[in-house]
Formats: structure tokens, sequence, C-alpha cells
């Protein structure tokens, strides 16, 4: 019963991620709120952050990968690839971002238009603005199949 029940939110949440509903279209109910906070205010006063994508000798990585946020705290991420390929990073807790990675490696052309989530073409740069609303471990990965695997994930503790 329990199990059937788990099954059918995941269902659920899948399929608000690929009709691509926007903000508030997860279906918490509560605007964005997530497990791991919510869209930031571009407006609103943001710590930079900014992270590299980076590839080498056969390892992909994001530079840093540990991040320390206070709670409360609206992060502006500065994204740059300064790798051959595409990558991405997506935010996440790391049950989500692990179970994305399965369904990425269904259709690994999925595009994410995702307020945490970028994808950029090599040497392209990007934003991400996310309000850290909850203490926590998070996961910010690149879902792109084999990416992750290589070393492209990073932890963000919210304190
Ligand atoms: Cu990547």
């Amino acid at each position: 019963m329990k199990t059937a029940f788990k099954l059918a939110a995941i269902a659920v949440l899948f399929s608000a991620g690929s009709a691509l509903a926007g903000p508030g279209g997860a279906g918490h109910g509560h605007g964005d709120e997530t497990a791991y906070g919510k869209p930031g205010d571009p407006k609103k006063p943001a710590r930079i952050v900014q992270v590299a994508m980076a590839e080498k000798d056969g390892k992909m990585s994001f530079i840093p990968d540990r991040i320390e946020v206070r709670r409360g705290e609206q992060v502006r991420f500065q994204l740059r690839n300064n790798g051959e390929l595409d990558h991405e990073l997506v935010l996440a807790t790391l049950e989500e971002n692990l179970k994305h990675a399965v369904e990425m490696q269904k259709n690994p052309d999925m595009e994410h238009d995702d307020p945490n989530a970028k994808r950029l073409a090599p040497k392209k740069t990007g934003e991400i603005v996310w309000a850290f609303t909850k203490v926590g471990e998070f996961d910010f990965s690149c879902l792109i199949p084999g990416h992750r695997e290589a070393g492209m994930t990073g932890k963000i503790i919210v304190k």
C-alpha cells in the first residue's frame, strides 16, 4: 500500500518535470518551495558564487565542489563551462538527482529549463539564482549520462 502510493507520487513528479509547467508547476501546493529551497528573486541581493565546469584527463568536475551557505541566504551561481562538451548544473536533493540521473539515462536529450538547473554549451556562461531556505546537505550534479560518474558532482551545505 505504502509502496504503491510512493510510486504514484514519483510518477507525478516525473510527469510534472517533463511537462515543464515552470515555476510553481511542481505541484507542491506552496509556490516553488522545495526541500532544498526555492527559486531566487533576481531583484533581491544575492551572494555571488562562481562555479566552473571543467574536464581534465578524462575527469569532469565542478570547481568548487563544496559550497557552504547560511540558511536564508540567496545565491547567484555564475556558471561557466570551460570544457569541450555540454554540461549542466542541476541543484536538488541527492535523492532527487539520483532518480533524475536514471531518467536521463533513458532520455539523454532531456533538456532542463527549470529554475534549479542550467545547461551550457562549451565556453558559455549562465546563472541560477536560488534561495536556500532550509538547512541541510544538498547535491548539485551534471546529469548528462556519464558525467556525474566522471566526477561532476558537488555538495551544498546549508547551515
Ligand atoms: Cu557534464
